[in-house]
């Protein structure tokens, strides 16, 4: 609880240019909860260099990442947005959190099992403790809510298991925060290459993702280009992975079901479809794509924002990380 508001929190890594799957399941939204709660929108640096970051990309990306909330309608008077590694106290929770996390928790996590595979020459132990560092983010703001897609479910399962582990040791001392996933198919957006795998602003085959930032013909031609199946109707049967995925991101971007899609479609090719559905993803981020355009002209206002940001969480962090030193056995720290 903040004051009066429940407080929803939520992060992005900058580890990459970011996808219509970023887009859909989390970013488009996160403003929906700034009229009625504390919104805290972080993009967090620490979690992205759980994977080898060039440095000046990171650094780039950070930047992008703080742009694109903005220009997705986060509006930084309503919204406490912010760089994690600017917030002490997510390194310092996190900490905290690993001891009262399990190993065997830990490697049941499959994002664990998935970037160890892709990374396989380093699964560093960063890696390995991402969900207690993601549990700090969360826990260290009394968090309620927290926005996110399909993927990030069995991550907030354990935070919601690590909070209520320690409460049971030390009493009363964390908000047990509730995932909020889509309950529309936006919450689980595939590859355009591979349509069984989620798409992932990491994924080096750049046929797979749509970022959201592609100019229009780029867009349009990815969309061409999606793997669907050797049939012609478009239809949500099982096994048409491929036009399901395309259907779950034209609904998202238009606003129709599944069975208004059908209809619209009904007895045209893919390639119509395929165009329909690249021409609206192109109409709906072209503000947001000009008004990032805008934003990132203005560093200084961007860094402004990051000030501010990371003033009022570090602040409102401080009750959170007092409470937990206290509970713990820590002695006062000293003020120096
Ligand atoms: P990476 O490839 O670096 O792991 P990512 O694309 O999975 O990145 P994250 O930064 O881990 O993105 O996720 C940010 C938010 O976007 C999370 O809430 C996550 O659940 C959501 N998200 C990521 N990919 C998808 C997707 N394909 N469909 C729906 N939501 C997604
Ligand atoms: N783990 C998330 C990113 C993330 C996050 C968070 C999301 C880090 N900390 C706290 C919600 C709340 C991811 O990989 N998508």
């Amino acid at each position: 609880m903040y004051k009066d508001k429940k407080v929803v929190f939520s992060g992005i890594q900058p580890s990459g240019q970011l996808t219509i799957g970023n887009y859909l399941g989390a970013l488009k939204n996160f403003k929906e909860f700034s009229e009625e709660y504390r919104c805290y929108y972080c993009v967090v640096d620490e979690h992205a260099i759980t994977v080898r970051q060039n440095p000046a990309e990171l650094r780039r990306r950070t930047y992008e990442t703080l742009a694109l909330y903005i220009a997705a309608g986060l509006d930084p008077e309503k919204n406490v947005l912010f760089v994690q590694s600017h917030v002490p106290g997510h390194a310092e929770l996190g900490w905290i959190l690993d001891c009262y996390t399990m190993f065997g928790e830990l490697s049941r996590m499959t994002q664990f099992k998935d970037k160890s595979r892709k990374n396989a020459d380093n699964i560093n132990a960063g890696l390995f403790t991402y969900p207690a560092l993601m549990a700090a983010d969360i826990l260290l703001y009394q968090t309620e809510m927290v926005p996110v897609g399909h993927d990030q479910k069995q991550h907030l399962e354990l935070a919601r298991d690590v909070a209520e582990r320690f409460n049971q040791i030390y009493g009363d001392t964390f908000i047990v925060p509730e995932p909020f996933i889509n309950k529309t198919p936006a919450a689980r957006i595939m590859s355009l290459a591979e349509p069984t795998k989620k798409m992932s602003k990491s994924d080096e085959n750049e046929n797979a993702t749509v970022r959201i930032l592609d100019e229009r013909d780029v867009i349009i031609k990815k969309f061409k280009r999606a793997v669907t199946d050797s049939e012609t109707e478009i239809c949500a049967r099982e096994g048409k992975d491929g036009i399901i995925n395309l259907m779950s991101i034209y609904g998202a971007f238009t606003g129709k079901t599944f069975e208004e899609i059908e209809r619209e479609f009904a007895g045209r090719g893919y390639g119509d479809f395929k165009l329909a559905v690249g021409e609206a993803c192109a109409d709906a981020l072209a503000p947001v794509q000009a008004e990032f355009k805008r934003l990132m002209q203005d560093k200084k206002y961007l860094e402004e924002i990051m000030l501010k940001g990371a003033m009022e969480a570090h602040h409102d962090s401080l009750r959170t990380m007092s409470k937990v030193r206290r509970k713990i056995g820590f002695t006062e720290k000293p003020r120096f």
